[in-house]
């Protein structure tokens, strides 16, 4: 049993506890109801692309079986969901014409979400961008940031009354590096020339969607990107030099542009002559304020100089680290000095923790119902901890939010790595809470202070 700490785990008030998913990875039914289909559906359809050939077909059959979902979050005592919305479910084409029954879907959710005392919020892109846009070049195409506001405006237009919440892109560095650089996910490019070209247009979209939420909504709008903070393998210049283009490359690409209007000078040296010259009035449309900054963190990197493309920089496993299922270093002070990092580098935003979490071999449902899953208990407990010494060093952070609610699609990896603090049975569909449930959800209960009790093994 893990000791007691006399550490007094005090969270401001409105503090936000929840637990978050998105649309691709949990809902299945991607072609239901008139809805079009998206580059992960015809990514996940493409032989060879996804691991075991898994589709997200039917995954948690979350389409069906929602009015489940939001009953086990109310029983967990989650105060706010994080969801994404499927593009193609709103506008099959991507553009122009509105499916309503798509857009039901998410107005029965959202209204069963609030009808539970839960807080809806609704990241407008987690991915899975409509195959018909991709068709017309996708994020390649600078009139995609057209396309997103109009598909922003459909939702704020239909929601906000009932969203307070909203996020426009989630990791757009994942979307680029994974999509476009490296091809491991959807729409699988390999480009160091597409790559430079995607993200900048992924944040003409990003600013063109604010702009119009200005316009159409009322409450908050804001942007969500994977942090994953780099310290140097040794003091050599070689390994410094490297930390600061892995760091400026995977952290500082889009928030800069956001947040300060340019971006980092080392992109330059990284990307060579796939680095294009971007317009100045790009980044005026860029730089939208934004009402918060949602940061989704797992894990830190140990930076070596290497011989990779195009970042001449790679991370060094740690003899003694401990490393989860997705090969993911556990490191929770990593997230402190990223939310300390936040602060000093874009000032006094708020900020939500909208992702956290860890894949490990969960042991099957026992016959008394449980699923002992120690080490996500750990894992939870040790980067709430670290969010509360953020607080404490004056960082505003206003929530956070669980990966995941569900186990689920973990794009190309299959249903392989489960993230979930609820069990979902692939065969049966049916959803065991974890322990980890159990006890995040006495960590809500007590509003943060149970984390100094001691772990229930
Ligand atoms: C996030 N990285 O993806 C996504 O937002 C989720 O959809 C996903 O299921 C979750 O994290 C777990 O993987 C990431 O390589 C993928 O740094 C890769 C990285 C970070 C986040």
């Amino acid at each position: 049993m893990t000791r007691p700490t006399d550490t007094d785990f005090t969270f401001p008030e409105g503090f936000l506890w929840g637990a978050a998913t998105a649309a691709h990875q949990i809902e299945g039914s991607p072609l239901a109801d008139g809805a079009g289909p998206s580059i992960w559906t015809r990514f996940a359809h493409t032989p060879g692309m996804t691991l075991n050939g898994d589709t997200g077909d039917v995954a948690c059959d979350h389409y069906h079986r929602w009015k489940e979902d939001v009953a086990l979050m109310r029983e967990l005592g989650l105060q706010a969901y994080r969801f994404s919305v499927s593009w193609s479910r709103i506008l099959p084409e991507g553009t122009g014409r509105v499916n309503h029954k798509g857009l039901d879907f998410y107005s029965c959710l959202v209204d069963e979400l609030l009808a539970n005392g839960i807080e809806p919020l609704l990241t407008l892109y987690h991915w899975d961008l409509p195959a018909a846009l991709d068709d017309r070049g996708g994020w390649l195409n600078r009139d995609c940031a057209d396309w997103f506001a109009e598909y922003g405006r459909v939702l704020y237009r239909a929601l906000d009354g009932r969203v307070k919440k909203w996020v426009t892109l989630n990791e757009p560095w994942v979307i680029t590096d994974g999509g476009y650089l490296h091809g491991a996910l959807a729409p699988g490019h390999r480009s160091r020339f597409e790559a430079p070209i995607a993200s900048h247009n992924l944040m003409r979209a990003h600013g063109a969607a604010v702009q119009a939420y200005r316009a159409e909504g009322k409450h908050e709008i804001g942007l969500v990107v994977n942090i994953e903070p780099k310290y140097p393998a040794s003091d050599s210049t070689a390994d410094a030099d490297a930390t600061r283009r892995a760091h400026a490359y995977m952290n500082e690409q889009y928030l800069h542009p956001a947040l300060l209007g340019r971006y980092p000078p080392e992109l330059k040296d990284i990307f060579g002559d796939a680095w294009p010259e971007f317009p100045e009035d790009d980044f005026k449309l860029i730089v939208q304020p934004l009402d918060f900054v949602g940061i989704n963190y797992y894990t830190r990197s140990v930076t070596a100089a290497t011989d990779s493309y195009p970042l001449k920089a790679g991370a060094v496993r740690q003899p003694l680290g401990t490393y989860t299922e997705t090969g993911w270093e556990v490191f929770p002070q990593g997230l402190t000095d990223t939310l300390v990092w936040f602060k000093d580098t874009y000032g006094e935003l708020p900020v939500y923790v909208t992702e956290n979490g860890a894949a490990f071999f969960d042991p099957a449902v026992a016959e008394d119902g449980r699923v002992r899953d120690p080490l996500r208990i750990d894992y939870l407990r040790k980067h709430l901890s670290a969010i509360h010494d953020a607080i404490a060093a004056g960082v505003d952070v206003r929530g956070y939010m669980a990966w995941s609610l569900l186990d689920n699609l973990e794009w190309s990896l299959g249903y392989s790595k489960r993230f979930g603090i609820i069990h979902v049975n692939y065969g049966t569909l049916e959803r065991t809470p974890k322990d980890s449930a159990r006890w995040y959800s006495g960590i809500i209960e007590s509003h943060g202070r149970a984390l100094s009790d001691p772990l229930p093994y």
